[in-house]
């Protein structure tokens, strides 16, 4: 009897936990379609939305954006949110250029009744034709209930690229402000199979290493500055860091 009381606190703590970081967007890995028709995703007018299958970051399929008139055009999904309460959200891109002729992913907030209340910054990609993290950290309006999540192509009359593994995350989890991860105080560098991580803060992180068609290398969990031993090929490489409240994307080269 004492073991099932034991287990049953620890099974409740484990659900909560994956509650707590669950991804909200449905067909988020644009794997669900009805014949060539994307499931669950709202297609803007004045855009081509087609079935990727060669290039894909994920599954068997992701979606390729072609805006058809003007730019500033692609999918969106709706779904319930809390208002006031922190989001991570990110989709991986892998798109044809960047600023004008790349890609962008933003949320618009709406009221429960569904009118407009304001919208994010768009957060444009930052390389070409190379599988990339994008990652925004968003607060929802304290009267805020519905979030557009978006997904556009910012080129005019053009092939903008491909999207996958599009993820929206409540960031909660009791982890105080003064505990968050800020960008300038992560940093990364490799040499003689070591790959080295400065950090300033010593709350435990998880790190993943991906190469830069975006396959996953390593993930550790790591507490302060650490090394790692490593080894990597020349080439350019991703540090995604996760702790609940905060995501930073780095990149970091390894020169031989
Ligand atoms: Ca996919």
């Amino acid at each position: 009897m004492k073991k099932l009381l034991f287990i049953i606190p620890c099974v409740v703590f484990v659900w909560a936990f994956s509650l707590n970081a669950s991804n909200l967007v449905q067909n988020g890995g644009f794997e669900s379609w009805e014949g060539d028709t994307l499931a669950v995703w709202n297609i803007d007018s004045g855009v081509n939305v087609v079935k990727e299958s060669t290039y894909v970051h994920s599954g068997s399929y992701a979606i390729d954006i072609t805006t058809t008139s003007t730019s500033n055009r692609g999918v969106w999904q709706q779904i319930s949110i809390s208002g006031g309460a922190e989001y991570i959200y990110s989709v991986w891109v892998r798109a044809n250029g960047t600023g004008s002729n790349g890609m962008g992913i933003l949320v618009t907030w709406r009221s429960s009744d569904g009118s407009y209340m304001s919208s994010s910054p768009t957060k444009y990609n930052s390389d070409s034709l190379v599988w990339e993290n994008m990652v925004d950290t968003v607060i929802a309006p304290d009267t805020a209930a519905i979030a557009d999540l978006k997904i556009r192509g910012y080129m005019n009359n053009g092939d903008a690229g491909i999207a996958d593994d599009a993820d929206f995350e409540m960031a909660t989890g009791g982890i105080s402000d003064i505990d968050k991860l800020e960008k300038s105080e992560l940093s990364f560098s490799y040499s003689d199979g070591k790959l080295t991580i400065n950090m300033s803060k010593n709350s435990p992180v998880s790190i993943g290493i991906y190469d830069m068609a975006g396959n996953l290398i390593t993930k550790k969990e790591v507490a302060g500055s650490s090394v790692i031993p490593l080894e990597l090929a020349r080439g350019v490489y991703f540090a995604v860091s996760r702790k609940i409240g905060s995501e930073i994307v780095k990149k970091f080269s390894v020169v031989k």
